[in-house]
C-alpha cells in the first residue's frame, strides 16, 4: 500500500482503485461496444490485446489487487457505515468485472470466427484436375504409320536392342572389314554385343522365325556413335519395312512406299527414288517426297529443291536371303528405312531434333 493510500480513507482507496481500473482498461473500452471495432485487427494482435488483458484482470481483480485490499478494510470502518462501504466495495467490484468480461467476451469470439475463418475450406470450390499426360510426339507419328502399315496387310515386330554381330553385320551383308563395324561408328558391349544400329537386325529374326512370305516393318530405338548436333542424336528412331515373296520386284517397292507417303502427306505427293548403295540391298535407292508445303516450288523446309530426302531402300541382297536360309532363286524382296524423328522434325519444322529428347513438358504438350 503507497503512503498516498495510507493517509486515504476506506471510501477514497475504493474510489481510486476504480479510478486506477479506468484508466488502465480506456484502451480496452472499444472491444465493449460494436463488434465492429475489432475489424481490422488480425488474429495475431487480438491474441496479444487478450493476454494483456488477463494480466490485467490478475493485476485489478486477484489477491494483491487494490480492490482486494479494501476488502479487509470493511471491519474497520464504523458499524454504521459498513453496510454502505460493503456495498460500495461489491459494486465496484462488480463494474470491474463486467467491463473486463465484456472486452474478454468480445475478443474470444473475435478470435474464434478468424480461427474458423482462416481454417475453412470452400467445399464448392472446383476441384484441381490433375494435368493428363499424352503420348510423346515421337509415339505418335510411329502409330499413325504403324495404322497405315497394318491396313496394307504388314504385321508390326518388335526385338532387342542389344545384338549380336551376326544381326547387326554379317547377316545383312557387311563383312568383317566393313567401316560400319567400326567403334567409331557403333556402340560394343565389353563382351562384344553392339546397340542395334538398325532395325533389319528384327528382320533377320522374324524371317528365322516365321519363314517366307512375309510383309512386316520393324519400328524402334536404334544407336549410332554419332557426336549430338541439331540433326544428329546417338539414339534415334526408325522403321524399316520388308516384304520378301514369289515375284517381288522394285515396281513393288515403288508402289508401296509411294501409298505410304501418299497416305501420309496427302493424295498429291509425288516420290521420287535415286540410285544408291547399301550392303543389305541390290539394287538399292533412296527415295525422296514432294515438299508437303510449298508442292515443289522451293521453300525454307526443302531447301529451295522442291523434295525432302526420306529413306532408302532397295532390293534384298540375295546374300541376306540365303543367310536365313531363303532360296533368291525363289524368293525376292524388297526393304526399306527411314527415320521417325527425322520425319517428325520435317513435319513439325523443328529446327533441332534434341528437343525430342530434352524432356521439356512445355514443348513436348505442343503435340498432343
Ligand atoms: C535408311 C536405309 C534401309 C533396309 C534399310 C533392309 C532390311 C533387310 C534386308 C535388306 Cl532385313 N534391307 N533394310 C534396306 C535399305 C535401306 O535403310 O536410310 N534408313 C534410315
Amino acid at each position: 500500500m503507497t503512503d498516498s493510500a495510507k493517509d486515504q480513507n476506506p471510501t477514497q482507496q475504493v474510489e481510486a482503485a476504480s479510478k486506477a481500473f479506468e484508466q488502465e482498461f480506456e484502451r480496452f473500452v472499444r472491444f465493449t461496444g460494436d463488434a465492429n471495432d475489432l475489424a481490422g485487427m488480425t488474429l495475431e494482435q487480438a491474441v496479444a490485446e487478450e493476454r494483456e488483458l488477463t494480466e490485467l484482470r490478475t493485476r485489478h481483480l486477484g489477491k494483491k489487487s487494490a480492490l482486494a485490499s479494501t476488502k479487509k478494510l470493511i471491519g474497520r470502518v464504523p458499524a454504521e457505515e459498513r453496510a454502505s462501504f460493503g456495498q460500495l466495495v461489491q459494486t465496484s467490484e462488480a463494474a470491474v468485472i463486467s467491463s473486463v468480461e465484456a472486452a474478454a467476451q468480445a475478443l474470444k469470439q473475435f478470435i474464434e470466427a478468424q480461427r474458423t475463418a482462416s481454417e475453412s475450406i470452400d467445399v464448392t470450390l472446383p476441384g484441381r484436375r490433375p494435368r493428363t499426360g499424352h503420348r510423346h510426339p515421337i509415339t505418335l507419328l510411329r502409330e499413325r504409320i504403324e495404322d497405315i502399315f497394318v491396313s496394307l496387310g504388314y504385321a508390326i515386330e518388335d526385338g532387342r536392342e542389344i545384338e549380336t554381330d551376326f544381326y547387326n553385320f554379317t547377316a545383312l551383308n557387311i563383312p568383317d572389314n566393313h567401316p560400319a563395324r567400326g567403334t567409331q561408328d557403333t556402340f560394343y558391349t565389353t563382351d562384344g554385343f553392339a546397340l542395334r544400329s538398325q532395325t533389319s537386325t528384327v528382320q533377320i529374326h522374324a524371317m528365322q522365325r516365321r519363314g517366307v512370305p512375309i510383309r512386316m516393318i520393324a519400328p524402334g530405338r536404334v544407336f549410332r556413335r554419332d557426336t549430338p548436333d541439331p540433326t544428329h542424336n546417338p539414339m534415334f528412331f526408325q522403321v524399316e519395312g520388308l516384304c520378301v515373296d514369289r515375284g517381288i520386284t522394285m515396281a513393288h517397292l515403288k508402289g508401296t512406299v509411294g501409298e505410304f507417303l501418299r497416305r501420309m502427306f496427302g493424295p498429291d505427293t509425288v516420290t521420287r527414288f535415286r540410285p544408291s548403295y547399301f550392303p543389305f540391298t541390290e539394287p538399292s535407292a533412296e527415295f525422296d517426297l514432294s515438299c508437303f508445303k510449298c508442292k515443289g516450288a522451293g521453300c525454307r523446309i526443302c531447301k529451295n529443291s522442291g523434295w525432302i530426302e526420306l529413306g532408302g531402300s532397295g532390293m534384298v541382297h540375295p546374300n541376306v536371303l540365303r543367310t536365313v536360309g531363303v532360296d533368291p532363286q525363289e524368293y525376292s524382296g524388297f526393304a526399306f528405312g527411314l527415320g521417325i524423328d527425322r520425319m517428325v522434325a520435317l513435319m513439325y519444322n523443328l529446327d533441332d531434333i534434341r528437343l525430342l529428347f530434352e524432356n521439356d513438358v512445355r514443348f513436348l504438350e505442343q503435340f498432343e
